[in-house]
Formats: structure tokens, C-alpha cells, sequence
């Protein structure tokens, strides 16, 4: 039997749920069989159960405890490396993750258009079989390629790659070029390391440029860097913003955006020009120490301080501190690099920095070339091979962007390739824990491509705006009422468990892909029963039971033999200078490539996150809600007073792709060229009760600009115009 649900009804169903918002009265009512859930609990549903974050990538380890079969408190497991002990805002607030009045709890089929809202619940059977036979439908018809597929990381996406490429599509859409392709194709191509660790033990000075740690949490390398901070480390901050890191650093540079690579380049200048860097590391391990001086000679402070804004004599000052600190100075990688169409060349310049204070491989240097083998030792089920793909990539990785790993993609560009057909047309899209109505930018143009697609079916626990826009919902468990696969961290195998059992019909994305494999006669790609199936084939190599891991939370993995580190480039060394950039046509030394600006009355956009939220899919938690600030455009107050405008008054601000309302934040924590808005925000669906009708969405403003060498989407670079609303 189906029943239909009016746009009206999920209203209804949501206001049920939120009520008033004290944390009593959003707990659920009783979860009646958390006690068979796990093991740990007693008869009556109590007890304490180790599990995995997942409010956002960081994972950190949790201790989750029940009363009466629902979660009441999540605290940091002290064991973990992600967590110590401590969860952050985000964190803390994930039982109403799973408490959401506003969660999925039956597969949904859309009955209205696509966009209205009305949706039918429908049986696993009937969902997946619409599914299925679509997907079907779409290979016959055109290929499997026609399918895009796209998710972000999370711990069941091993799965979720094996159901694409045993269907067989090279289109597979992720949030790393909206993240960090710019950060680890420059460190690839330098370290042949996608991501070095940092470590702060001895750290004497590290350089952040735009990395807002303080914010944008990561929790054990948040504490570790305010630790470094209280034990009198020296912070040097680039950001157009005064952020909560800019506040805790010993000097804040509000550099203008996209220059930093000029900054960055005058460093090396000072370093190299003086001799300052650590020379017999440079000479062993590093490509390019003979001709870099000559190469950097240009880029003097003085010419960087024209570009960047920041006086040559701070600069000066900044390179000698950083090369006298030595291997103990760190220049921090990032994260979110995707700012400007130069980003790469900042991560480039990054990288040499951290090559000239010889800060890795050095005994205490505080970045780490080890690679974790991620998952090596760990079993896995059986599977056949995947078949062959000769289909071109629709978002033009190899033939378009030679340098952007297969891996990385280009997500972005994936949509002016289903809206023109060209090279092929695409018909359907698969998605799962992703929200690219709201990540990618240029809202519109993802709506337009969505428009084109024959079939779209979302995997989520909430209605998010990409959900609402879907054909069919599948609904997942949320990830305190289901198992994933186990997560290796640092030589452990850490586990995701079910807290209490899952509401309503949710399953877990292990069951789903399994499913949905099988009815696309896929099968053998999917040899595991179930959840605890698929982690006991995991385990058999450790020879650990699921039951021993479940109490206490990990397996103990093999020790994997350490041999000498190498630099994976084709020289075995650090490539300052690089043949590979060469051979593609870019230039092979660390370089500076002139972004666009804003014309005169135009203000650049800025986006970064907020410790309260995570991305596109916390607003509608009703704790994350309660203390987070009201969205505003942050202005600068002088340049506010400037055009009239006063703290609160409405504005509309406008980009070449779009236009949003918001309130105005005059504030001296801006660079004057600059406007910043929360991202998260300006939901679409209106089957979020909490978040629907809050802030305004910068994914609406942004226009898609793509770095040529990295693929990473250049965030930071649309321009907007301001005025009284
Ligand atoms: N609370 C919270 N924590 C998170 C996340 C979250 O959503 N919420 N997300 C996680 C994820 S996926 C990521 S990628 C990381 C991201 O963490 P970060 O890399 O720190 O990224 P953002 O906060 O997006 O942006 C950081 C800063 O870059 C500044 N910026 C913009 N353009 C420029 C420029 O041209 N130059 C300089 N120097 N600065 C610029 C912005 O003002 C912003 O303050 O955070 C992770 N941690
Ligand atoms: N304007 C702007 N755009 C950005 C950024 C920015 O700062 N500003 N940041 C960029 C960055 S760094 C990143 S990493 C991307 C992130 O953007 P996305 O890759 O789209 O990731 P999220 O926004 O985290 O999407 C999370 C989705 O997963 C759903 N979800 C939550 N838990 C579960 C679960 O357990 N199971 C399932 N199946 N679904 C779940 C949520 O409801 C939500 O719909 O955005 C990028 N785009
Ligand atoms: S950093 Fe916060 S949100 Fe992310 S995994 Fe850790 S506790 Fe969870
Ligand atoms: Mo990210």
C-alpha cells in the first residue's frame, strides 16, 4: 500500500517533530529494540556504545551513551586520534542527526514535478525496482556512461565506487575539485604525496593561508595547533577575513584574495636570494635548487607588495622569521583550496616553502612524508573484475585537464556536458551523501542540468534540497543507527556501529548498494549477507571477532613494515622544478598567473565554514540551529557607511549568475573589497522545517570559474555588487 504525502503534509510532519526547542522535547519516542542493536546495551536499553563520527569527514571517535534505548549524550572517545577525548559543536549535536523530525524514514517516489515536493512512500521493493530499471533502461539504451554518479567521502563510498564501475560509467562527480584538488595535485606533482601530516610537537612557526582551523574544526589537529600556540609558537594567518584563527594568530595578514601566491613566491625570493634555506637538504632531496634563484629573482618583495597589498618590508621580515625557524617552521597545506584560478600555484609555492625549511625527513621536522597504506591489511569480499570503460569523462579529466588525477575529477564541469550534450548526453544520476544543489556553484546551472536528466535518484536520511529534486529517495540510517565499514586510522580499525536501531524503514548504504547491485545483475560484486557479513570479511586477516571490536571499538592492524620514505615523482625527489608541468604545456617552476578582480563597485565573495555547521546538510539539525548566528553578509563597516547602508538593513546582492537577499553585517573584520557569506545556507527544500527560509545561498551567486592545472573550482572568485534591498 502507498500513501501520498502533500507538500502541505511533509509541513505537517515536520512542525509535528520541532516543536518547542528544548533538548527534552526533541528526543524521539522511545527506540524500542536499541537493546538488540548492540550487544553492549543492557535488556533495557542502556549502556554506553563506541562508535564513528560523522557530522563531518574529520570521523572522530565517539562514546555514545543510551537511556532507555535513545541517545542522550555523545562524548569524544579518548582513545581515538581524531577525537582525544573531545567532539566538537558539530559533533555533540549529531544525536539530533538521527532525531531530526524531518528524517526520511520510508523510500519516497515523486508524483509532482520535479521540485514540488510531492512525493508517495513506496516499499524498498518498489523504490529499488524503479531504480534499477531505469538505470537499466538508460545503459541500453545509451550506455552506461549515460549514468552519472556522484558522493562525497564517507566510509560506505568503497561501495558506492564498486556499484559505478561495475556498472561502468567513467562519470563520477565528487567534492574534491570544490575542495582540494588544488592542494593535492601541487603537492603530487612536488612530494608525489597527496597530503603530508603536519605535526606540531616542535613546531616553532607555522604560515596558514586560509586554512581557519579554528572554524573549520578538524578537533585532534584544532587542539593540537592551539596547543602549539599556548606553548608560544608563532602564527602568521593569511586571510581577507578576521576569522576565529586570525584572533588566535600572533599576526593576522588581511592579504587580498587571490594574491597569495605573490606573497608566497617574494618568500622564496628572500630565502633563496639570501641563502637562508636549509642547503644540504635542499641539494639531497630537492629539483630545481640550481636554478631557483635565478627563477625567483623577479618576484622581490616590493613587487609583491604592489600585487598583494601587504608592505615588502613585512614580507621580508616573515621570509627570514620562517627560514630561521628551520625544519621547524610549517607551512600549512590547507584544506578548502579552491579560491582562485591560481590556486594550484599557491599550493605550489607552498610546498617549496616547506622544501626550503627542510621540514620533512628531517629528525623533528614537523611534516610527515609517510603515507598510510589506507585499508592495507584489511579482508574484503570477493569480486569479479570491473569491465573496461572507453568512454571520454564528461568533466573532461585527461582529455581537458591532463594533470587532474582520475580520482579528483572535475566535478563541476560535469554540468555544461549534460546541458549541452557534448561530447555525449547523460540521462540519469545517482547520488548519495552529497548535496551539489547547494555545493556546486552556479545553482541555476545545476538545476538546468538536472533538468536535462531522464532519472535522478538520492540516497539521504533528510529531504535535502537535492532529495527534493530527485525522482526517487532512498533513506538511509543515520549514522548512529548503522554500520559502515571499519575506518584504519594510524595502525587501528576503527569501527561505525548502530548506536540504536534504525528508525522507521532506513538501511544502511552497505544494504542499499548490495540491493540495488543485484537487481542491476550485478550481484557478484557484492558477495557479503549483511552489514556484520562485510566487517567480518574485513576483520578475518586480523583474526579479531566483530563482537571483541564492537566492545571495545578497534581492531589492533598489523604493523606494516617501514621501509626508506621515497618521493613518489618521477625523479624520487621533491620536483620545485618539474618536468611533468613542463611536458603539459604549464610552466615548470612555482609561478605567478594575475587572477581576475573585481571591477569598481564590485566586491569579491568570500565563503568559508562556521564551527557550528557542516557544509550543505547540518542546518536543519535542530541543536546546531539553536546556536548558530543568524547568516549575514559580512561588509566592511567604513565601506558600508560609505554607500549607506547600516548594520541589519536588507541587501541584494548580485552576481553574473544570480541574485540573493540578505541582512548586513557591518563589521571591521573585512577587508574593505571584500563581502563574506556563511555557505550552507538558502535551502531550497521545503522539506527541511528547520533550515528552509534561513540566510541565503552563496552557491546561488557563485560562478563556475576552473583551474586549468588542478581542476579545483575557483570559489573565491565571483564578484558581486551590493545595494539596499
Ligand atoms: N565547522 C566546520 N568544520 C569543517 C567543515 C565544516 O563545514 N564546518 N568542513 C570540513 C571540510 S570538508 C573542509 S574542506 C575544511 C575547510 O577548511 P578551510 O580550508 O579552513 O576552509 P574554509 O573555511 O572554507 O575557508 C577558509 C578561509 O579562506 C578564506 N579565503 C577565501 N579566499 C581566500 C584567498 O584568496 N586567500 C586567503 N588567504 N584566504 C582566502 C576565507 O575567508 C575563509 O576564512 O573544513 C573542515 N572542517
Ligand atoms: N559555496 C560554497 N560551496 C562549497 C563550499 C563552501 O565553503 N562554500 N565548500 C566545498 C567543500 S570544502 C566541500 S567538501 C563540499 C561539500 O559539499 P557536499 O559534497 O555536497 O557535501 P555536504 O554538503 O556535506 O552534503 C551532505 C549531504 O549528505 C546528507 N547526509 C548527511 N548524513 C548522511 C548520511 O548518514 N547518509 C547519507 N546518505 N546522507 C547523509 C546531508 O543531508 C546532505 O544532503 O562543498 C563545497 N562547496
Ligand atoms: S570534527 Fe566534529 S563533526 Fe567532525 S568528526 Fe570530529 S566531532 Fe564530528
Ligand atoms: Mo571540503
Amino acid at each position: 500500500m502507498t500513501q501520498t504525502i502533500s507538500r502541505r503534509d511533509f509541513l505537517k510532519l515536520g512542525a509535528a517533530g520541532a516543536g518547542a526547542l528544548a533538548l527534552g522535547s526533541m528526543l524521539p519516542p522511545r527506540a524500542a529494540q536499541a537493546a538488540r542493536a548492540n550487544g553492549q546495551l543492557d535488556a533495557g536499553g542502556n549502556g554506553y556504545v563506541h562508535s564513528t563520527c560523522e557530522m563531518c569527514v574529520w570521523r572522530c571517535g565517539l562514546i555514545a551513551k543510551v537511556v532507555d534505548g535513545r541517545v542522550v549524550k555523545l562524548d569524544g572517545n579518548p582513545e581515538h586520534p581524531h577525537s582525544r577525548g573531545n567532539l566538537c559543536p558539530r559533533g555533540q549535536s549529531g544525536l539530533m542527526n538521527t532525531y531530526d523530525p524531518d528524517r526520511v524514514l520510508t523510500p519516497l517516489v515523486r508524483m509532482g514535478k520535479r521540485g514540488e515536493g510531492l512525493f508517495r512512500k513506496a516499499s524498498w521493493d518498489e523504490a529499488l525496482d524503479i531504480v534499477a530499471s531505469n538505470m537499466l533502461k538508460i545503459k541500453e539504451k545509451y550506455g552506461p556512461e549515460a549514468m552519472v554518479f556522484s558522493s562525497t567521502h564517507n566510509l560506505s563510498q568503497v561501495q558506492f565506487e564498486n556499484l559505478l564501475y561495475a556498472f561502468g560509467s567513467p562519470n563520477y562527480g565528487t567534492q574534491r575539485s570544490l575542495c582540494f584538488n588544488a592542494m593535492i595535485t601541487a603537492f603530487l606533482l612536488t612530494y608525489g604525496i597527496e597530503e603530508p601530516s603536519r605535526k606540531y610537537d616542535d613546531v616553532e612557526f607555522i604560515l596558514m593561508v586560509g586554512r581557519n582551523m579554528m572554524e573549520a574544526i578538524s578537533t585532534s589537529e584544532t587542539g593540537e595547533l592551539a596547543h602549539a600556540i599556548d606553548r608560544g609558537a608563532k602564527l602568521v594567518y593569511l586571510d581577507p577575513r578576521y576569522t576565529k584563527t586570525a584572533s588566535k594568530a600572533t599576526e593576522w595578514i588581511p592579504i587580498r584574495p587571490g594574491t597569495d601566491s605573490a606573497f608566497l613566491l617574494a618568500m622564496i625570493n628572500v630565502i633563496v636570494s639570501n641563502e637562508l634555506a636549509d642547503c644540504d637538504f635542499v641539494k639531497q632531496y630537492v629539483v630545481g635548487c640550481d636554478g631557483i634563484q635565478a627563477e625567483m629573482r623577479k618576484y622581490t618583495p616590493a613587487w609583491a607588495e604592489k600585487i598583494t597589498g601587504v608592505p615588502a618590508a613585512t614580507i621580508e621580515r616573515i621570509a627570514r622569521e620562517y627560514a630561521a625557524a628551520k625544519h621547524n617552521a610549517l607551512a600549512h597545506p590547507g584544506w578548502r583550496t579552491s579560491n582562485f584560478v591560481n590556486s594550484f600555484q599557491t599550493e605550489r609555492a607552498i610546498a617549496t616553502l616547506n622544501a626550503l625549511s627542510g621540514n620533512v625527513l628531517t629528525p623533528g621536522g614537523c611534516l610527515s612524508a609517510e603515507v598510510a597504506a589506507e585499508g592495507a591489511g584489511l579482508g574484503m569480499p570477493k569480486q569479479p573484475p570491473y569491465p573496461r570503460v572507453s568512454a571520454l569523462r564528461l568533466d573532461g579529466v585527461s582529455w581537458k585537464y591532463p594533470l587532474v588525477p582520475l580520482k579528483l575529477g572535475v566535478f563541476q564541469e560535469l554540468r555544461d556536458a549534460i546541458i549541452t550534450g557534448e561530447p555525449y548526453q547523460a540521462h540519469g544520476w545517482f547520488i548519495s551523501r552529497q548535496n551539489p544543489i547547494q555545493s556546486l556553484p552556479d545553482r541555476n546551472k545545476t538545476l538546468q542540468a538536472f533538468g536535462k536528466m531522464d532519472f535522478i535518484a538520492t540516497v539521504d536520511i533528510i529531504m535535502n534540497d537535492t532529495a527534493w529534486f530527485s525522482d526517487v529517495v532512498l533513506p538511509e540510517a543515520s549514522y548512529l543507527e548503522r554500520y559502515d565499514p571499519l575506518l584504519p586510522v594510524d595502525g587501528k580499525a576503527y569501527i561505525r556501529q548502530p548506536v540504536v536501531e534504525p528508525q522507521g524503514e532506513a538501511r544502511s548504504a552497505l544494504w542499499i548498494y548490495k540491493q540495488l547491485g543485484e537487481r542491476l545483475g550485478l550481484g557478484d560484486y557484492f558477495q557479503y549477507e549483511d552489514e556484520e557479513d562485510y566487517i567480518r570479511q574485513q576483520l578475518k586477516p586480523l583474526r579479531v571477532s566483530l563482537e571483541e571490536v564492537k566492545e571495545k571499538g578497534y581492531a589492533e592492524m598489523p604493523e606494516e613494515p617501514k621501509g626508506e620514505i621515497t618521493f613518489n615523482t618521477p625523479s624520487g625527489k621533491i620536483e620545485v622544478y618539474s618536468e611533468t608541468l613542463k611536458k603539459a604545456g604549464f610552466s615548470p617552476w612555482p609561478t605567478w598567473e594575475e587572477p581576475p578582480a573585481p571591477k569598481e563597485g564590485e566586491f569579491y565573495l568570500l565563503t568559508g565554514k562556521v564551527a557550528q555547521q557542516t557544509q550543505f546538510g547540518t542546518q536543519n539539525n535542530q541543536l546546531l540551529h539553536k546556536y548558530s548566528d543568524e547568516p549575514r553578509l559580512w561588509m566592511n563597516a567604513k565601506v558600508a557607511a560609505q554607500n549607506g547602508l547600516q548594520d541589519g538593513d536588507w541587501v541584494e546582492v548580485v552576481s553574473e549568475v544570480g541574485k540573493v537577499y540578505i541582512p548586513l553585517l557591518a563589521t571591521e573584520a573585512i577587508r574593505p573589497d571584500c563581502v563574506y557569506l556563511t555557505p550552507g545556507y538558502g535551502h531550497l527544500s521545503k522539506g527541511l522545517t528547520t533550515a528552509h527560509g534561513v540566510g541565503a545561498s552563496d552557491s546561488a551567486l557563485h560562478v563556475t570559474y576552473t583551474d586549468p592545472i588542478s581542476g579545483g573550482q575557483a570559489l573565491s572568485q565571483t564578484f558581486v555588487t551590493v545595494k539596499k534591498a
